[in-house]
């Protein structure tokens, strides 16, 4: 698989979890991969403790997922914190990198208030302009038959800055049924903003 990464300059990207513990990075991940590569579960104890990548082919693209500990975490040692800031850049190995913020659609806590500079922070000034936010737990608005318009409508003047910060780039995930469509959907959201990135 990485010989043919390398042999596909163009066509690869990595995209990269980031976001609270708990919030369905690892499960995202797993969506994205249509396989389960990495372990995701219930648990008031964080999960995932070390940066860790997997690979796939989606519509002829290598995409490179790399799943993360909760890294923004206030009680988490800033040694800690760089450590897994530098494993994670090393997992990327190339450019594009796309972060994918992840976000339960109906939990959003003080420590997510200014999570858009703790990204800025830890991977560079330019990081903002290549963020999608990714919100898990997409069935909780479907199931209450809200549209995902009017749930970015009303949802609170903080987190409706943070989606604006973005460029409106925001995708909906249901981690429990895999839906390819939602890949889909994040891949073609990713290849807009690499596109108009480029032509900038
Ligand atoms: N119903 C539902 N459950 C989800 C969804 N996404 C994740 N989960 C569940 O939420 C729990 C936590 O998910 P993880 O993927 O382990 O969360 P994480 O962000 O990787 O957590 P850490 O590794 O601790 O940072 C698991 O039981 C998942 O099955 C979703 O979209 N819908
Ligand atoms: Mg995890």
């Amino acid at each position: 698989m990485e010989q043919l990464m390398q042999n596909h300059s163009d066509t690869k990207v990595n995209l990269v979890l980031l976001g609270m513990s708990g919030s369905g990075k690892s499960a995202s991940g797993n969506t994205i991969l249509g396989k389960t590569k990495f372990l995701s579960k219930a648990s008031s104890m964080p999960v995932t403790t070390k940066c860790q990548a997997a690979e796939t082919l989606i519509n002829g693209t290598f995409v490179r997922v790399i799943d993360t500990p909760d890294i923004f975490d206030d009680e988490i040692k800033s040694s800690d914190k760089n450590h897994h800031v530098k494993h994670c850049r090393q997992l990327c190995q190339s450019d594009p990198c796309v972060y994918l913020l992840v976000m339960q659609v109906g939990r959003f806590t003080d420590g997510e208030r200014d999570i858009l500079r703790k990204v800025e922070e830890a991977f560079g000034p330019e990081a903002e302009e290549e963020t999608i936010i990714l919100f898990t737990w997409a069935e909780d608005v479907f199931d209450a038959n809200i549209s995902l318009e009017d749930f970015l409508q009303d949802c609170e003047p903080e987190l409706k800055n943070i989606v604006e910060q973005c460029d409106r780039r925001c995708v909906f995930f249901e981690n429990i049924i895999r839906c390819q469509t939602q890949v889909t959907e994040l891949m073609q959201t990713v290849n807009m903003m690499l596109n108009k990135k480029q032509k900038q």
